[in-house]
């Protein structure tokens, strides 16, 4: 058992709902169980900047499964949400980046752990913080002074 921590990331249609929605789809990933999630946050645009804010939150599920299989289950839940890729950055329905899994260290062609720029934003380090404040990134260190970097993003937690 491993414990991954997931990225979720929504701005268009209703992205509360859909957050909300993919949470509960987390669930059925395989061989694995969601263990703590994070409020909804809501943030201003990384990147790209004209589109809307974001609905942003972390989970962690406890897994069985390695990396990349992990990572396709997620890339499934994002299809069934109807995500359509298009250039990098671009506003989607739902958003949903493998972050960490457990210490893990990897760059294949397709996953890269820790998630690449995880440790600059804000809208993943504020949920993740909530739900895991001692955790360290690998090779970038405490998740709170990570966050204590990006106080100049936007970022607001919504009340449940
Ligand atoms: N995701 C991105 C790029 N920029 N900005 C915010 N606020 N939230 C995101 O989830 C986000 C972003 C690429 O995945
Ligand atoms: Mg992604
Ligand atoms: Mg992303």
């Amino acid at each position: 058992m491993t414990l991954a921590y997931v990225a979720l990331g929504a701005n268009l249609g209703n992205p509360i709902i859909t957050v909300k929605a993919a949470i509960a789809a987390l669930d059925g990933v395989r061989a694995s169980a969601r263990r703590a999630t994070s409020s909804l946050y809501r943030t201003a645009p990384v990147g790209l900047q004209h589109q809307p804010d974001f609905i942003n939150a972390v989970v962690a599920l406890e897994t069985d499964l390695a990396p990349q299989a992990l990572l396709d289950q997620l890339f499934a839940i994002e299809q069934r949400f109807g995500r359509q890729r298009s250039v990098k950055n671009a506003p989607r329905t739902l958003d949903l980046d493998l972050l960490l899994h457990g210490d893990a260290t990897l760059a294949t062609p397709t996953l890269t752990l820790p998630h690449p720029r995880m440790h600059q934003r804000a809208f993943v380090l504020a949920p993740l913080a909530e739900i895991a404040p001692r955790i360290v990134v690998p090779g970038h260190g405490e998740v709170a002074l990570l966050l204590a970097a990006c106080a100049d993003q936007a970022i607001v937690k919504l009340a449940d």
